[in-house]
């Protein structure tokens, strides 16, 4: 039987994903390697180190900067991202996800927050949301990032509910591989042809409806 609801932050709960992307896309400019939105999908819920090689990849430079290089790169992109999240408020929660919270609270289920960002504990407490969660699970507490299943899994384990009485919502491939090698079930949020292995996919986070989510988990 359902017990705990996982969330991933960045583009489910706010759309930081959009700061990260603009980051990025600025720093790839900087170092030569312009991409697009649909390569962006492929960096999303990726920790900053790895996307910054996946982006170094795509323009065949990983060859071309030394560690330290690469760190300045990676401190750089992070000074732009936290640039751009400095007047988050309560106010950038995306469209129902307060009343899912209160609606998960209501029916007695744990609530959990599965973020691979150094930056999330920053954010959830912008948001005025940092206290409503049971638990946080962030880049300080686990050693590998999604898609690894660490994440979700540590989330569950501190929860004290078994991952298969779990839902995990996300907005990234990565994230949603995370959830499923995990063995709990997944919601996708965003399009269905980059969130395939999602069970339930939707377009946004005004349509999502914790009624339907739970009917097709008891199915
Ligand atoms: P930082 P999530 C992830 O957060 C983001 O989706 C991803 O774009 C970002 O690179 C990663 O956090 C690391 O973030 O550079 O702030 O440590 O989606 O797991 O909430
Ligand atoms: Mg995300």
């Amino acid at each position: 039987e359902l017990q705990a609801i996982i969330f991933d932050l960045d583009g489910v709960i706010t759309d930081t994903a959009e700061y990260h992307y603009l980051a990025w896309k600025q720093l790839g400019e900087d170092v030569g390697v312009p991409f697009t939105r649909e390569f962006n999908e492929e960096l999303k819920g990726v920790s900053r180190m790895d996307s910054l090689e996946k982006i170094l990849a795509l323009g065949n430079k990983h060859n071309d900067f030394t560690a330290d290089e690469k760190m300045s790169l990676a401190e750089k992109k992070n000074e732009h991202y936290v640039s751009l999240i400095q007047n988050i408020s309560p106010t950038d929660i995306l469209p129902k996800i307060e009343e899912l919270i209160a609606d998960i609270k209501k029916m007695g289920l744990k609530l959990g927050l599965a973020s691979v960002s150094k930056n999330a504990l920053a954010v959830m407490s912008s948001l005025g949301l940092k206290e409503q969660f049971d638990v946080i699970v962030d880049a300080a507490t686990i050693k590998k990032g999604k898609p690894d299943p660490e994440i979700f899994l540590r989330a569950a384990e501190l929860l004290n509910v078994d991952p298969k009485a779990c839902i995990g919502i996300e907005d990234a491939a990565a994230g949603v591989d995370s959830i499923k090698g995990a063995g709990m079930f997944a919601v996708g949020v965003g399009s269905e042809q980059s969130l395939s292995k999602a069970d339930i996919v939707y377009a946004s986070t005004s349509e999502l409806s914790l009624e339907k989510i739970i009917e097709v988990y008891n199915k």
